[in-house]
């Protein structure tokens, strides 16, 4: 039987989610893999690749906000229910025009809380043909101090518990912020960085060694989705993530 490997990627909105898409498809193409897009975003403006299926063929924000006369927000969480109505559907389409493909890249809503908290996320997962895992992005923008970490790294979990596919740490924007940051914020941490910051400063460091502990096979993996760099190691991850003897194969 042909294997599916199933890619989900997931961040916070403008954390690279599309990008990464792209990047981590060219990569595989180059590395002799067939590549397949799902664009599960209602709300995308522009995709840098052709997707084989799109959630856009269905419903648009842009539609439901005229339509509906909803705001932004109200129109994507319309949007993310009536996907979620059809997944079985859409899977099932999707198959059917990327047929031979071995890797399925899907792509995600902006707002992630709508595909990971509401019923789209754990119900696409769950209904996926193959392995599946998420690569869930982190944005060094949002990275300021050691508790950001604590609370990026949770996220992580987060998708893992609601989706119940492995998540594979991604930081993303090495090209901006170098590959050593998550590294500087684990030095400030032990440094004390949490010390005399007040009670989410108390709460991450309980929490630190639990996300620590867990992240011995969570590294956050480096890239830079615009350069396309990190792409291999990314791959190494996703092996890893699948079983233990790290081979894709
Ligand atoms: N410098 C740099 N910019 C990046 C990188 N990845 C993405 N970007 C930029 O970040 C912006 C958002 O990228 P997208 O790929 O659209 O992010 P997204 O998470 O899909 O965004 P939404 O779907 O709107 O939430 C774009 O301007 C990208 O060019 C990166 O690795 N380095
Ligand atoms: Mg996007």
């Amino acid at each position: 039987m042909l294997k599916i490997d199933n890619l989900i990627i997931i961040g916070p909105a403008g954390s690279g989610k599309s990008t990464l898409s792209r990047s981590m498809g060219d990569w595989l193409e180059s590395a002799g893999h067939r590549v397949a897009y799902l664009n599960l975003d209602p709300g995308a403006d522009y995709l840098p690749y052709v997707p084989d299926f799109d959630a856009r063929e269905l419903v648009t924000v842009e539609s439901l906000m005229k339509k509906e006369g909803l705001g932004p927000n109200g129109a994507l969480i319309r949007a993310a229910d009536v996907l979620e109505g059809v997944v079985p559907e859409i899977i099932a389409e999707f198959e059917r025009r990327s047929g031979d493909s071995d890797f399925r890249i899907i792509d995600t809503p902006g707002q992630m809380e709508v595909f990971i908290f509401r019923g789209l996320g754990p119900k696409l997962a769950s209904a996926l043909h193959g392995r599946a895992a998420a690569l869930s992005i982190i944005d060094p923008s949002l990275l300021k101090n050691g508790v950001d970490l604590v609370v990026l790294k949770l996220l992580g979990l987060v998708v893992e518990l609601r989706l119940g596919v492995p998540s594979i740490d991604v930081m993303n924007k090495t090209d901006l912020y170098g590959d050593s940051i998550v590294e500087k914020m684990e030095r400030e941490i032990a440094g004390g960085a949490f010390k005399d910051r007040g009670l989410s400063a108390e709460l991450a460091d309980q929490l630190y060694p639990i996300v620590n502990g867990l992240s011995k096979r969570r590294r956050a993996i480096p890239v830079s989705a615009k350069k396309g760099t990190g792409m291999e190691d990314l791959y190494k991850a996703i092996g890893e993530s699948f079983c233990a003897c790290g081979d894709l194969t």
